[in-house]
């Protein structure tokens, strides 16, 4: 299998961060150039479909784009350790924080970044300094309702980390960017973020 991979981006990070919670290492990985726009040539767009990375192609030539897609696919293929649920029930809540945190922080925050970031113009149309701004507020607001639920609980969706844990820690770490740090009375939502950090798996290809 090839994954197609840009270094900077957080998208492709998550199954970067998930093959190593893995331990998986029969994945080539090959680097797209977003910044001079490899991703928008007729030739990636013929095999992956869309201009984006990540994208698994599969031995068979399919290709799975969507970040989350790729690593519960990968999640079949290698059970262990388990980031997207052992039962019905553990999947379901672990699909619902995961779904919550994408869209409620780290596509927030990733807007917020791409319409500050001088250097991130080349991936939009027109940076708009508000749009970053109403996203800032409202991956904050979700923050603090996270920083709640983490006053009672070690990881965000089950009892050990999830795939909710990597989407959400590189939504946040992905801010670093622009030098954000979460607001600091959000001290629970800190010392999960802490933890994510120290795993070796954080360190994947960054
Ligand atoms: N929802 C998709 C998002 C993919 C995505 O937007 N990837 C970014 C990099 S993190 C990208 O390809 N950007 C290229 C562009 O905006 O032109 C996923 O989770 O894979």
């Amino acid at each position: 299998m090839k994954l197609y991979d840009s270094h900077r981006a957080p998208n492709p990070r998550r199954v970067r961060w998930v093959m190593a919670e893995k331990g998986i290492e029969d994945v080539e990985i090959i680097q797209v150039d977003i910044m001079s726009g490899e991703h928008k040539t007729r030739e990636y767009r013929d095999r992956v479909g869309v201009p984006h990375v990540p994208s698994l192609e599969l031995d068979d030539g399919a290709c799975i784009s969507e970040s989350v897609a790729i690593c519960r696919y990968l999640e079949a293929l290698y059970p262990e350790p388990n980031l997207f649920g052992h039962d019905p029930k553990e999947q379901a809540i672990i699909e619902m924080w995961t779904r919550r945190c994408e869209f409620y922080l780290a596509n927030p925050i990733m807007l917020n970044v791409r319409h500050s970031h001088p250097a991130l113009a080349a991936l939009e149309a027109v940076q708009v300094p508000q749009l970053a701004d109403y996203n800032r507020v409202a991956a904050e607001r979700f923050m603090k309702t996270l920083d709640r639920h983490l006053a009672e609980h070690e990881f965000i969706a089950a009892d050990r980390f999830t795939i909710a844990d990597v989407v959400s820690a590189v939504g946040l770490d992905f801010a670093r960017l622009i030098k954000y740090r979460p607001p600091e009375d959000l001290t629970n939502l800190a010392r999960w973020f802490e933890a994510c950090r120290a795993r070796p798996a954080a360190k994947a290809g960054v």
